[in-house]
């Protein structure tokens, strides 16, 4: 059994793209691995949020997680700041980081471009994330394309430390489902839809409703040609959508093309509108259920104590490696 985690930010409303992405494969890996699934709170001040907003969206991902097929009896679910370990070895592990490293990520880059004042965690975000996953002796971390780079770092630091202090850590890998693992933006196929995107017309939120997903497919932005067809270099906004639906129906890209062929983007665009909504309206059931009774802040207290036990226990041998007098 391998142990897996992986984290999301509370930095707003979870996208189809985090569904498709990452939630769901979530769901698939705990019925066969030891897992870890956070809310990364600590990750999402890295950029400001307002306090209230934080806590409704912490408190909502939360909910989604459970919603979306993760089970407390299954899988370790926390959030990241109940976890005290997180940002002590985060810090320990910022020593061990070059600037170079941190210089090249692209998250980084793009997350500041244009910005007059960056805060100096969105710089160091991959150090803690680093501590996230090292924390647990993880070895598989299921994430979408754009954290690839992020965990090539985590890799580096944990070869690092263990050449430095000894053999601690094993060298997680990432796990990168095949189809899904980038959903672009509605608005800007150059672009992946990303809940912290100002306009949201450019992702469809889970918690969107049926009239709502509709309006935002049936506006989505595609060539002025008329043909369903994959072909990401010429037709990349075509090609989302139709990534989209294969990730919502049982149909494959090859079958959907079949389908409506001669047909134009109208009625590919009304059918793929019913399969987003197929897919998220009991998950979006389950959530208001979930809302509505005591059983998040359960699952949270007893994800973050048995989270708290394994991480302490990390932490003290890091630190005994490191040379720290223990209390
Ligand atoms: P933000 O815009 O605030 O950076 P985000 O929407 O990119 O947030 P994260 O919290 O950074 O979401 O990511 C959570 C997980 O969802 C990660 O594994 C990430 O790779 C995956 N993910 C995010 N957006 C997409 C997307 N558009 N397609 C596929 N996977 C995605
Ligand atoms: N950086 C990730 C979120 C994240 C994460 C992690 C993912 C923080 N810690 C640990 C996997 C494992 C993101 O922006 N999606």
């Amino acid at each position: 059994m391998k142990r897996v985690l992986s984290g999301i930010q509370p930095s707003g409303q979870l996208t189809l793209g985090n569904y498709i992405g990452a939630l769901r494969n979530y769901v698939l890996l705990q019925e066969e691995h030891d897992c870890f699934f956070m809310v990364v709170d600590l990750h999402a001040i890295t950029v400001p949020q307002e306090p209230a907003a934080l806590k409704e969206q912490t408190e909502s991902v939360t909910a989604l997680f459970l919603a979306s097929g993760l089970d407390p009896t299954k899988s370790n679910i926390f959030l990241q700041s109940h976890v005290r370990a997180h940002a002590e070895l985060g810090w320990l592990l910022t020593t061990l980081t070059y600037m170079g490293e941190l210089e090249r990520m692209t998250q980084f880059k793009d997350k500041s471009s244009g910005k007059e004042s960056i805060g100096a965690g969105l710089f160091t975000y991959p150090s803690l994330m680093a501590a996230d996953i090292l924390l647990y002796g993880t070895n598989l971390v299921p994430v979408g394309d754009d954290q690839k780079q992020h965990l090539e770092l985590t890799r580096d630091l944990a070869n690092r430390f263990n050449q430095r202090f000894g053999e601690t850590f094993p060298i997680p890998e990432p796990f990168i489902p095949k189809v899904g693992a980038r959903i672009m933006s509605l608005d800007d196929a150059s672009k992946k839809m990303s809940k912290s995107n100002p306009n949201a017309g450019s992702y469809i939120a889970m918690l969107d409703g049926p009239d709502v997903i509709r309006k935002k497919l049936s506006r989505s932005v595609t060539d002025s040609g008329r043909e369903v067809k994959y072909d990401l270099a010429a037709k990349p906004e075509i090609s989302n959508l139709m990534s989209i639906y294969a990730s919502c129906s049982d149909l494959s890209i090859q079958q959907i093309e079949a389908r409506y062929e001669g047909q134009g983007y109208g009625p590919f665009k009304k059918d793929l509108a019913e399969a987003v909504v197929a897919t998220l309206e009991p998950i979006q059931q389950r959530y208001r259920d979930i809302r509505s009774s005591g059983e998040l802040e359960a699952a949270l207290r007893s994800g973050a104590e048995q989270a708290s036990a394994i991480a302490d226990k990390t932490l003290r041998e890091v630190k005994a490696r490191m040379g720290f007098v223990l209390p």
